[in-house]
């Protein structure tokens, strides 16, 4: 077998940083980039793949290089994400275990692509056949599909996700995929109506607009030209190598649709609610006085807007007008039906069309699973989930939904911290091994901060959400504050956790976090609607009247035979419940991590910043990692496999050596110690060294005899 020296060539840096001498931040920064200069954009810690963008494609993802991957071990080849793919489907295969693979990291920084990557690794690996080959297409081609309706250029990312998603992928007995189910986590709704400054809708607006044919759109009564719909932000209408795209973008997300498994009429209904959440953009209202003093507002209908959405829907004009125009409150037995002003209006029309789109979406998601879950059988098999989730932001502005993005990471943060360095050195503890502790920054306390209970910020926000009387984001930012001030009296998340930050030199209307990936500045306004989430009950029902069946469908509650007074979950309890059992999930599996690093804040090729890096690598926790993997046992492998590597460095097992493999431990190689199962070994490159060595020796031997024998 060929010795791969790639690990530890210096031209090009060490290829695990288990092996870098001297070890300190400098020169790991300096190893991250004389890899990342030579387009070795991987590199391991131990099993950990760290990932650089490199921003531009490289030839490194080619069916010859999943060939090469294939099958081999993990250390064997230059570092790879093929390589963590290729080890996590094997453990699967062969050995039984539920794997996950985490991926991580700011937003920008590659977590979207390395999914795709390993996605598409694992499919050219497993099984082949018709069937198999059409499961793989659906789980493969789900990508497009979701990308389109859930991603969005934003100043940080030019197709930035949007919205969490985890992927089972289920695997029968020989390895060969049964099919998938894919779970969605909150989508950033309210970039339907408002984009920030630079940033723009999802894409599927962009694409159906652009490149849609005459037909189509004349069908969906829609207009080519950007600028007629006010939800569709102008200044960044192009956005570089996307829309020259468009329009095959477009044709993509069709086709994918129909593999993914839709039929051609459920497409036409997706567009045409599409279509609708821009005809809604452009309703407007007017106020018309009236007798006792208050303006009720009424639809401006100018263009024929409202007309041509409530054709699109099937929905009756006057219906939906009056929907627009009054409010029923209903309690027990008893209806009140009130104004609505203007600016009552616009919030209703706001807030239907948020969430039209995010039922939709959610539809989607939901409409896909149908598909691939097909082939799924009533015993669960050995399942490979792949998580791609929002990574961690700070803009200018930050909302709530930058609050529940960044918490999202914290959790995930908290799970590598946990699995990787408290569990690790708890592992060596009681395995009796010698044991410096190295020191962490352990985020729990940012977690708790925000999901406690009893009083952390959630559960605040909560309390506020449902407190009678008037209450506003103010409001609930005095609560946060008052608690926080209190501290000498009172005992509380807040006021204990340095984490949360509020003083007079905060912006009005501001509060502060310090998150594991920096400190970032939350504006309230908004908080309390955002969580509410609450849609005027007449709009539902106008929904409901629709003789538009999908949309029919997605506002179930409009029916009236089916009034539910109880209060909807909030969108932060929803979210943490639903992120809580997704962390349950993934300790049950067994986690391949990727660490993905924004080599710069241009979006551009060749670029590294080394500022930029070290924070990434400081709040990613990755010298830690290194020295706990280092102080401790960096490469861990059966017996077996080892004993034949290395069997020729001592002469007693060499060449043959009929006797138990764990023996090798007690005759020649010292520096090997003892588990019960496992070869754990500190100084590896000092073995491959001598393994080196010792096969030049034996390669000069071979020639001389050669020579001699000539
Ligand atoms: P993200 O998923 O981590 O951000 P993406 O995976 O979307 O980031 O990557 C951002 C962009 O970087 C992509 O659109 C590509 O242009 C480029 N890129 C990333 N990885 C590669 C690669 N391996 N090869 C070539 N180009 C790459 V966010 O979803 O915003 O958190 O929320
Ligand atoms: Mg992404």
């Amino acid at each position: 077998m060929e010795v791969k020296t790639s690990l530890l060539d210096n031209m090009i840096g060490v290829g695990d940083m288990v092996l870098l001498e001297p070890l300190n931040e400098d020169s790991f920064i300096e190893n991250l980039r004389k890899r990342f200069d030579h387009n070795e954009i991987y590199t391991y810690i131990g099993s950990v793949v760290i990932s650089m963008n490199p921003y531009r494609s490289l030839s490194i993802f080619t069916p010859e290089k999943v060939e090469e991957y294939r099958n081999r071990n993990f250390y064997e080849l230059s570092p790879h994400i093929y390589a963590l793919a290729d080890e996590a489907y094997r453990s699967l295969r062969d050995q039984d275990k539920d794997q996950c693979i985490l991926i991580t990291g700011e937003s920008g920084a590659g977590k979207t692509e390395a999914s795709k990557l390993v996605m598409s690794y694992v499919a050219a690996v497993c099984g082949r056949g018709q069937e198999v080959n059409k499961v793989k297409e659906q789980l493969l081609q789900s990508n497009p599909v979701l990308e389109a309706f859930g991603n969005a250029k934003t100043v940080r990312n030019d197709n930035s996700s949007r919205f969490g998603k985890y992927m089972d992928i289920e695997f029968d007995f020989k390895g060969d995929p049964l099919g998938g189910v894919i779970s969605n986590y909150l989508l950033e709704k309210s970039r339907v109506c408002k984009q920030p400054r630079g940033e723009r809708n999802f894409h599927i607006f962009y694409q159906l607009l652009s490149g849609a044919s005459g037909d189509t759109l004349t069908k969906l009564k829609l207009d080519r030209d950007f600028s007629k719909y006010n939800y569709l932000s102008l200044d960044s209408a192009t956005v570089n190598g996307l829309d020259d795209a468009a329009v095959s973008l477009y044709v993509l997300s069709q086709n994918a649709m129909q593999i993914v498994g839709f039929m051609e009429d459920e497409v036409q209904l997706v567009l045409e609610l599409v279509a609708a959440v821009l005809k809604l953009g452009n309703i407007e209202f007017k106020p018309e006085s009236r007798v006792n003093g208050f303006d009720e507002s009424r639809v401006k209908d100018k263009n024929g807007e409202t007309m041509e959405m409530c054709e699109l829907l099937g929905i009756e004009q006057s219906v939906l007008e009056r929907a627009f125009s009054y409010r029923t409150v209903e309690a027990k037995m008893e209806k009140v039906s009130t104004t609505l002003n203007v600016a009552q209006a616009y919030y209703a029309r706001d807030a239907l069309a948020k969430n039209l789109y995010s039922r939709l979406f959610s539809w989607l998601v939901t409409r896909i699973n149908e598909s691939i879950k097909v082939g799924l059988a009533k015993t669960r098999h050995k399942v490979m989930g792949v998580l791609d989730i929002y990574g961690f932001e700070i803009f200018e502005d930050n909302s709530f939904e930058q609050f529940i993005i960044n918490y999202c990471n914290e959790k995930l943060q908290q799970i590598f911290i946990e699995l990787t360095l408290r569990e690790e050195q708890e592992e060596y503890v009681r395995e009796g091994i010698e044991w410096t502790n190295i020191e962490y920054f352990n985020n729990a306390i940012i977690c708790d901060l925000i999901e406690n209970n009893q009083n952390g910020i959630l559960a605040m926000l909560d309390e506020e959400c449902l407190r009678p009387g008037t209450v506003t984001d103010d409001t609930f930012l005095d609560k946060l504050n008052t608690i926080c001030a209190e501290h000498q009296h009172f005992e509380s998340r807040l006021s204990k956790n340095s984490k949360f930050l509020t003083d007079h030199s905060l912006p009005h209307s501001c509060f502060r976090i310090q998150h594991y990936a920096g400190k970032v500045l939350y504006r309230v306004e908004g908080f309390v609607d955002k969580n509410n989430d609450l849609l005027y009950r007449d709009l539902s029902q106008a929904m409901y009247k629709a003789t538009h069946s999908l949309m029919r469908q997605l506002f179930p509650e409009g029916n009236p035979a089916k009034v539910n007074l109880k209060r909807p979950l909030t969108a932060g309890f929803q979210f943490k419940a639903s992120v809580g059992g997704l962390m349950r999930n993934l300790q049950t599996k067994n986690p391949n991590y990727i660490r993905c690093i924004k080599p710069n804040d241009k979006k551009a090729a060749h670029i590294f910043t080394d500022s930029l890096v070290c924070h990434q690598v400081r709040y990613l926790g990755l010298m830690e990692n290194v020295r706990v993997r280092r102080a401790g046992y960096a490469f861990r492998q059966p017996y077996e496999p080892c004993l034949e590597r290395y069997k020729m460095l001592c002469k007693q097992t060499w060449p043959h050596w009929r006797g138990p493999a764990s023996i090798i431990v007690h005759v020649d190689v010292p520096i090997i110690l003892l588990m019960p199962t496992l070869f754990l070994c500190p100084q590896l490159f000092t073995l491959e060294e001598r393994r080196r060595a010792c096969l030049e020796d034996l390669a000069t031997l071979i020639q001389k005899i050669y020579r001699g024998w000539k």
